[in-house]
């Protein structure tokens, strides 16, 4: 009996010992598992990776939602695929996360699944592009662009600056994505108040320069006569331009070109003449949501809209300067 109480004694005596030989292992394994557990854990589905704005969007998410501030971020990247943003929402509610932030792809059919993360108690906050639904209840908060604002904006400039019959070239976003809406629905309004301009083409180039570059040359091939391209957003501008040069048309000159985002890439070809006028869509969300997630920590009620405030910029009066100013 002795024996076996020493033994007891003995085996506890090397149990402890080893725990405080290996204390700071442990301890720091511990301060480890602390910390983590201390990190707010984030999941952002993303719409893809399609464009600038969309990569200066992430870069700015990943930076703020970032372990130094707090954050412990879980990127999905849908490949612009609804169904990918719904599974994701539903991996990021399995996984327990502590708020889920979505930028959609497209306004509607977000419902049934936002509900699921409602049920599960976890908080939602949309970015970029808004969601049409009846239940407000099933996001906490919103923060974006006035992409109908961004449109009035694209039509003013060409009202005051174009003259003569205006045949346009209609490059549209992702159709059923706010930007695309909002850039297209003030176009399309402004044809009532001109009756010079017409559409000679409308399709959607998916946001991207590959596609802009594809719908440029079928527009080419086609011999459509035209004067002005509106373009949903820089990227398919790019691929536009591409095509022009390779026709030996110049744009910015034979061409009006207007887009929209006034990405870094955009403003110097704009420094070059290439793109006449482009309305601001700012991608700097991180920060924001940044934000709006410490208002809600700290018990507050953050407000349910936040516009974003946005310039435009126009051939002549950008400067290099005003380029290198910028963020993105
Ligand atoms: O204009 C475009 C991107 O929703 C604001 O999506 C965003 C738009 C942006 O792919 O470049």
């Amino acid at each position: 009996m002795k024996k076996r109480i020493s033994a007891i004694i003995f085996l506890l005596i090397t149990c402890l010992s080893a725990a405080v030989l290996s204390g700071c292992g442990n301890a720091g394994k511990t301060a480890d598992t602390a910390e983590d557990e201390n990190l707010i854990v984030v999941g952002f589905s993303q719409v893809g990776a399609e464009s600038d704005w969309r990569n200066a969007n992430t870069l700015s998410m990943t930076e703020a939602l970032s372990p130094e501030n707090g954050y412990r971020l879980i990127i999905d990247d849908a490949q612009q695929k609804q169904e990918r943003q719904i599974t994701a929402i539903r991996n990021f509610i399995n996984q327990g996360v502590d708020y889920i932030v979505l930028a959609p792809t497209t306004e509607t059919g977000w419902d049934t699944v936002l509900n699921e993360a409602k049920a599960a108690g976890i908080p939602v906050i949309i970015v970029d592009r808004m969601i049409e639904t009846e239940d407000k209840t099933l996001f906490k908060c919103w923060v974006g662009s006035d992409f109908r604002r961004e449109g009035e904006k694209a039509v003013a400039w060409m009202s005051e600056n174009l003259t003569g019959p205006l045949k346009i070239v209609h490059l549209q976003g992702n159709i059923g994505s706010s930007a695309q809406i909002g850039r297209t629905e003030m176009l399309m309004n402004s044809l009532e108040d001109h009756e010079d301009w017409s559409i000679v083409f409308q399709e959607t180039g998916d946001f991207t320069q590959a596609k802009g570059q594809e719908l440029m040359e079928e527009i080419l091939e086609n011999n459509i006569d035209f004067n002005v391209i509106y373009t949903e957003n820089d990227n398919m501008a790019f691929g536009a331009l591409t095509a022009l040069e390779n026709a030996g048309i110049n744009p910015g000159t034979d061409i009006t070109i207007i887009s929209f985002d006034a990405g870094r890439r955009a403003l110097n070809l704009m420094l070059e003449g290439c793109i006449n006028f482009d309305v601001e869509c700012n991608p700097l969300h991180g920060p924001r949501v940044q934000a709006l997630i410490e208002e809600m920590e700290a018990g507050m009620v953050p407000s349910k809209y936040t516009y974003v405030e946005e310039e435009t910029f126009e051939v002549g009066s950008l400067t290099k300067e005003m380029i290198d100013a910028r963020g993105y």
